[in-house]
Formats: C-alpha cells, sequence, structure tokens
C-alpha cells in the first residue's frame, strides 16, 4: 500500500482504576494499523515532536517539548509516549501544538473548553445521520482542519468504533483515464446541505450565510508530502462545479446524469476495506488524524448506550 499522508494515530488507553499504590493507567502511543505501518507518516512526525507530561495537573509550556524527529515510531520504540491520563486541558494544549482549534456551528463545545466538540450520544439522542457517514471533517469550510484530536470519555459497553479511509491510496488505485478525466474537476462541499437540512428555513438559510458552500479540487495536494489524492466525501460534497464543458458533456441532456455517475463513483472509493482501518474504543483511548488525506466513519453500532467523545479540530489550509 502507498500512501505516507495518511492515518490516524491513536493512543491506546490500558485502563485500570486510579488506586494510590496501583499503577495509574497508561495510554500507548501506537499506529492503528500495524497492517499498513507505512500509512501515517505525516502524524507521526508530528507525535514525535511531543512529548506529554506523565502526570494529570494544569497544563504548562514544559508539557509539551519539541525536539527533532529521528525516524519511524512504533509501538515499541521507547519515543512512544506514555501518560498516566490525560485530562481537557492536556486535550486542548496537545491539539494547540498544530495551530488554532476551530468549534462547530452545530455540534456545541464544552463550556469551559472552547474548541473541544462534545460528541456525546445517550438513548434520548435523536436518530444520527451526520457521523455514521464516510467524511473528511468540515470540507464545507474554505479551510478545512488539518487534523483532529478525538479522546474517547465514555465508551458503549459493545461497538462504536471508528473506522478511516486512506483517501491518498483510494486516489491512487483509480484507473488511470479517470485521473485524467477528474485531473481539472473542482466540487461543492455544503454544511446547508448537511447539517442545515433539518433546520428551519430561516436557520438553515443563516448557517448558509455564516458559512458559503466551499469548492475545493476534487484531487487535492497534500501540502505536506506532495502526494495527491481524492478530495470528495459522499457527507458533504454536493456536485462539480465545473462538469458542464464539449468534453465531458456532448448533450446537454447528459450533464446531469453524467456528473453526479461520476461523484458517486468517486465518493464510493471510501467504502472499499482495503483502504480502511478499523480502531476499537477504550475509555481515553486518543486517536489523532490527518483529516486532509483520510475519511472517518463512526460506527453507530450501539443505541440505547451512552458514547460520548470529545474532538479538537485543528484549523488548516485552503486545500489545493
Ligand atoms: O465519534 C467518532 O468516532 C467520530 C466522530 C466524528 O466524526 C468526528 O469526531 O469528527
Ligand atoms: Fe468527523
Amino acid at each position: 500500500m502507498t500512501g505516507a499522508a495518511v492515518l490516524a494515530v491513536v493512543t491506546d488507553a490500558v485502563v485500570a482504576p486510579v488506586i494510590p499504590g496501583r499503577r495509574a493507567p497508561e495510554f500507548t502511543w501506537a499506529l492503528i494499523s500495524q497492517r499498513a505501518p507505512q500509512m501515517g507518516a505525516t502524524m507521526i512526525r508530528y507525535l514525535d515532536q511531543v512529548a506529554v507530561s506523565a502526570e494529570p495537573r494544569t497544563v504548562e509550556a514544559s508539557d509539551f517539548t519539541l525536539r527533532p524527529f529521528a525516524g519511524r515510531v512504533t509501538g515499541a520504540d521507547p519515543a512512544c509516549r506514555r501518560v498516566a491520563h490525560i485530562t481537557r486541558a492536556q486535550h486542548v494544549a496537545f491539539a494547540r501544538r498544530f495551530g488554532e482549534l476551530e468549534d462547530h456551528p452545530v455540534a456545541g463545545s464544552h463550556p469551559d473548553y472552547p474548541g473541544l466538540v462534545q460528541i456525546y450520544k445517550t438513548p434520548d439522542s435523536p436518530p444520527e445521520r451526520n457521523e455514521n457517514s464516510w467524511h473528511t471533517d468540515a470540507t464545507w469550510r474554505e479551510k478545512p482542519p488539518m487534523g483532529c484530536v478525538l479522546r474517547c470519555v465514555e465508551c458503549p459497553p459493545v461497538g462504536g468504533d471508528t473506522m478511516w479511509v486512506n483517501m491518498v491510496e483510494a486516489y491512487a488505485q483509480l484507473p488511470e483515464d479517470i485521473k485524467t478525466k477528474i485531473a481539472p474537476l473542482r466540487a461543492r462541499h455544503s454544511i446547508e446541505w448537511s447539517f442545515g437540512a433539518p433546520m428551519p428555513v430561516e436557520k438553515r438559510l443563516a448557517l448558509k450565510a455564516q458559512f458559503p458552500d466551499a469548492e475545493h479540487p476534487v484531487v487535492r495536494t497534500h501540502p505536506e508530502t506532495g502526494e495527491k489524492l481524492l478530495f470528495v466525501n459522499s457527507s458533504f460534497t454536493t456536485h462539480f462545479t465545473n462538469f458542464n464543458v464539449p468534453s465531458n458533456v456532448r448533450f446537454g441532456q447528459d450533464k446531469s446524469p453524467a456528473s453526479s455517475q461520476l461523484l458517486n463513483y468517486l465518493t464510493s472509493q471510501a467504502n472499499i476495506p482495503e483502504f480502511q482501518v478499523r480502531f476499537r474504543w477504550k475509555k481515553n483511548s486518543v486517536a489523532f488524524w490527518d483529516n486532509r488525506s483520510t475519511q472517518h466513519y463512526a460506527v453507530m453500532d450501539y443505541a440505547p448506550t451512552v458514547r460520548r467523545m470529545e474532538r479538537a479540530g485543528i484549523i488548516g489550509d485552503r486545500p489545493f
């Protein structure tokens, strides 16, 4: 498998009660996938620069130290971080090492920690339509997040996994004629169409005025690795904006079916299991993913039980 830009890196919690005299719970930074260890290079490089404090306490600047990247980090590497506990403040401070955080206009943030979005599900939660679907976070923004740090605060007794898919690999495996066809294409991404849809019309239009639909290239270049990747997703991408040209459309009547079928074909690449990894959460596990080169899917198979996650989304660049 190719695609060095991709993938989440995850801290896997060994959970134990914190009892005086007993060893505290630990995290180990680990690759989410042993199967494709070459994935995740970008995030590993970031993690290698960050040492997290061993003690849960108020975060100080010294909790995070920078050091030069010294090669690949594996689960057995002494460079793996072990932390006894990660507080909300540490979660935020960790994510802030990589940039400013963003709130979500529909999902609320923790009242004491702006930028820490609460993804809480309880038996009373309405049926979910936003997360249990493949997506790259917030592509409806002009500058979608570069990465996200997600912590499991409360696990359901069974289920509630998250899956990621490598969109560098999804692009690399496309037939050459499709790559040629989609090279110049651009696409619209909409919050109105997704989170706005169930709102009363005035509220929906106000949301759209605040977050106008964004346009991004269909094939994006990863700003750090230079890799090309497929940057459309079935949750937020509504249509191509420049498909209707003579080389694609001989008769006007063909425009809509040809365009929507091609978009469906491209977004369906995320469904291919060979490009995916799946992570089983434990309480306090933390995932850090490259939101430029992956999509993810929260598997909503645990109702009617409780699952609480908190996410710090790090503001990214304008895709090119
Ligand atoms: O809850 C999850 O597993 C992921 C939810 C999600 O889509 C996100 O945090 O961006
Ligand atoms: Fe998401």
